[in-house]
């Protein structure tokens, strides 16, 4: 290779390298089906797998094939009749047949996965967010929004319907994707193996916004979340400061009850996202923006500028001291 050729690979590789490691780098993590975290993802990465070797085999096999047959004449070409035979009808019925067996069986597993699930969680998909409930045996359904909390170890029963159009649950760290569909309840059995914190995303166009229509799953180790259910249910404190206390007074002054709910005050609107435990939430507005002060004054504020068409109109709070005590009172419930 002469010098400017050189010059020239290297200006091809550099931009190369580093986009191989991102896209490398995007395998793992929060959001990624080939980094399972759940059992039934595990289940569906390692028919991915057998499906991208095999395909992968038997591409370069008939790639040789070709070009073999290419160079030699076809009076020489070893056993003829028996490569359009065998390749051509016994092997793709033969691995096809093995294939959909394999897939029967893998669909049926994925949809027992569990005898008995240690509860329900209901999921109802809204343009463009997610009611989220978990029903505990013996104690009472328990509302939240935009972020589930899973114990790990534990089956758990999802139960996932649509209030308008059709969406599409999907964690893929976790499970497979699974339509909502308006009317009808679909059930995901889930086992969430490893703890941490995962991201799912509706996965079925359903307007403007459904790019941003994603949320949390917070899978936590057994025993802490039964703390947290518990710490869940306490209704939230009284404003421990003056500030924050403004800022409750300005959210009901402005009639954010109406389409909120907030456990243990008069807020119980259904409109619109639990709000109980919003400050631990690990994103605001599914998945739009991270849970911090500024964050919620911005969504009070420009809501419709966020997220434009979504359900909630944005609020012309001209006093700013208002609107940061009424975020930082939202971002106090814990
Ligand atoms: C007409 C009903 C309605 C009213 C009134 C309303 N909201 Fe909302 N709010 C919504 C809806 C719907 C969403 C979900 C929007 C989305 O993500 O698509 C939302 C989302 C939010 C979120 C993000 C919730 C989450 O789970 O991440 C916050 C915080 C919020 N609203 C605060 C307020 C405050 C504060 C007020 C009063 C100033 C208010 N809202 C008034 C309907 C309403
Ligand atoms: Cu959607």
């Amino acid at each position: 290779m002469d010098g400017a050729g050189r010059r020239t690979a290297r200006h091809l590789l550099r931009p190369a390298l580093p986009a191989a490691a991102l896209a490398l780098a995007g395998c793992e993590g929060r959001q990624s089906a080939l980094d399972a975290a759940g059992v039934s993802a595990q289940e569906i990465l390692a028919t991915s797998w057998i499906l991208f070797i095999g395909g992968a085999a038997i591409f370069l096999m008939v790639m040789a094939l070709a070009l073999y047959a290419a160079f030699v004449r076809p009076e020489r070409f070893p056993g003829r009749r028996a490569w359009v035979i065998g390749g051509g009808i016994l092997f793709p019925v033969v691995t096809l047949t093995a294939l959909q067996i394999h897939e029967f069986a893998l669909a049926r597993r994925l949809a027992t996965l569990a005898p008995e699930t240690a509860f329900v969680v209901e999921v109802t998909g809204l343009m463009w967010w997610w009611d989220v409930r978990y029903l505990v045996p013996g104690q009472e359904p328990l509302r939240a929004a935009n972020e589930i909390v899973l114990p790990a170890g534990r089956p758990v029963e999802l139960r996932v319907a649509s209030a308008d159009v059709i969406h599409s649950f999907w964690v893929p760290s976790l499970a497979g994707k699974i339509d909502m569909i308006p009317g009808h309840v679909n059930r995901l059995p889930v086992v969430a193996q490893r703890p941490g914190l995962y991201r799912g995303q509706c996965a079925e166009y359903c307007g403007a916004q459904h790019a941003l229509m994603a949320f949390d799953v917070r899978v936590l180790p057994a025993d802490e979340f039964d703390a947290w259910m518990a710490a869940q249910r306490r209704p939230v404190p009284e404003p421990p400061t003056p500030e924050l206390a403004r800022g409750r007074d300005a959210f009901f002054a402005l009639g954010c009850q109406s389409c909120h709910a907030v456990r243990g005050t008069e807020a119980d609107g259904l409109a619109g996202p639990d709000l109980s435990r919003i400050g631990a939430r690990a994103s605001l507005a599914a998945g739009t923006l991270p849970t911090r002060v500024e964050s919620i004054a911005a969504w009070i504020a420009g809501a419709q500028h966020i997220k434009p068409e979504n359900r909630m109109p944005s609020f012309d709070v001209t006093d700013s001291e208002t609107l940061h005590a009424m975020a930082a009172w939202l971002e106090s419930l814990k």
